[in-house]
């Protein structure tokens, strides 16, 4: 590791916990120094020593045109140009609530946030407040944020340092989560069965992203979607992850279930920070100003964050998008698993639309357990002789990637080629 890199991460260990303003940062699942990055334009990016890397990270998502696109730059550009901030309403916060309306069948009504943890807990207040009951279901290794009723057996950065349920959280508001097995039907049906009447809302990463990428079995969001109308629970759907990534009618389009409430986030800020939670109008009616439900932020909705969201959503309008994403990230797969086979190693590798998963594990995984079940140290070395090649994964075996438009078949080949030589030297 660069010695550029080094320092830098010791200057940052003074003064930041960790040295990282968020865990998994810190590449303490795979070990050694994380990169400082300078620069990146389009599939690539630039650490603190020179070194140029093809990102599969993408901002852990939201990049989804790549880094720095000149027209999502200069979109922000111009909003800046003419003011920060107001902490009081823009024409362009109607214009993006009605794109997302537009584009999701689901969503009567938007509210903006600065955050997919700020979508997700204003979610689950909301919930609640419609309900008027306390218990949540949740699944285990889905990560909605870092809100305390969502700290439960969580995905990300709580698996990467083996600690499913945060610190700080309060026995007295843990116990209203239910944490069950994801894609387990009969179970969720056991939940239902037994604490129906007090369940105010179900939360779902309907493509997990946050325990390396699982996949939905469709009997599973259909039970879910079929549980929560017969025992008048609120179906969530956290496509923080998925909006947009997945297809343009995010994973509530593709797998045809209609959620309650939606969370967005990540793709819908091109890269700035804006996150969004929208459902039907019966219960969106019940935020505040309208409503008894409290949320708020100075920075909701914010036009420079907004505007980049904008342009990104405008350009992802285009026709064929989605496809082109889908067939480069499922070629990056193919082009993975075919390399490990021709050289005996164990791996598999799947994706839906531009989120990919590897796996070292003969098939891709269903479940929490399954997940578990993957060949760490085989990820941590790949991971390691893939960034000495100049390529960029997640720096932990619990997290989905990600692919952009930027990416070119090049782009992909090169990559192929890089893990091809690192399997046959395995
Ligand atoms: N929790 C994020 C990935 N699922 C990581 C966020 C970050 O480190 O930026």
């Amino acid at each position: 590791m660069s010695h550029r890199n080094q320092q830098l991460f010791e200057r940052a260990q003074r003064h930041i916990p960790g040295g990282v303003n968020s865990p998994v940062r810190a590449f303490r699942s795979v070990g050694g120094t994380p990169c400082f990055f300078t620069q990146g334009s389009g599939s690539r990016m630039t650490d603190a020593d020179g070194k140029s890397y093809l990102d599969y990270v993408g901002s852990w998502g939201p990049l989804i045109l790549g880094h720095a696109h000149p027209e999502v730059v200069a979109a922000v550009q111009q909003a800046a140009a003419l003011g920060l901030s107001f902490g009081a309403p823009t024409e362009s916060e109607i214009e993006m609530a009605n794109l997302l309306c537009a584009l999701l069948p689901s969503l009567d009504m938007v509210r903006l946030v600065s955050s997919g943890t700020e979508a997700t807990m204003s979610a689950i207040r909301l919930a609640r407040g419609f309900t008027g009951r306390d218990a949540l279901i949740k699944f285990e290794g889905c990560y909605h944020g870092h809100s305390d009723s969502l700290l439960v057996k969580a995905g990300s950065g709580m698996l990467t340092f083996g600690n499913p349920s945060s610190g700080g959280v309060p026995a007295d508001l843990a116990k209203h989560t239910l944490v069950l097995d994801y894609n387990n039907v009969a179970q969720l049906e056991g939940a239902f069965a037994e604490y129906g009447a007090s369940i105010a809302a179900v939360i779902v990463e309907p493509v997990v992203g946050n325990m390396n990428l699982i996949a939905p079995r469709q009997a599973f969001l259909d039970a879910m979607r079929g549980l929560c109308t017969k025992h008048g629970a609120v179906l969530i759907f956290d496509e923080v992850m998925t909006g947009f990534r997945v297809g343009l009618t995010c994973a509530q389009g593709h797998y045809g279930i209609t959620p309650d409430l939606t969370t967005l986030g990540k793709v819908i800020g091109g890269g700035m920070p804006v996150g969004a939670f929208g459902g039907k109008r019966e219960i969106m009616e019940m935020i505040a100003p309208l409503g008894p439900v409290y949320q708020a932020g100075t920075l909701s909705g914010n036009p420079v964050a907004v505007a980049a969201g904008l342009a990104t959503l405008r350009l992802i309008q285009q026709p064929g998008f989605h496809d082109a994403l889908t067939r480069k990230t499922q070629a990056l797969c193919d082009g993975l698993a075919a390399a490990a086979k021709q050289h005996g190693v164990t791996f598999s590798a799947q994706s839906v639309g531009g989120m990919f998963g590897l796996y070292f594990r003969q098939q891709p995984p269903h479940s929490y357990a399954e997940v578990m079940d993957c060949d760490k140290d085989a990820f941590n070395r790949f991971f390691h002789a893939m960034l000495a090649a100049g390529h960029y994964f997640a720096p932990s075996a619990f997290e989905a990637g990600f692919v952009s438009a930027a990416h070119s078949e090049t782009d992909i080949a090169e990559t192929v080629a890089a893990a091809e030589a690192i399997f046959k030297a395995w």
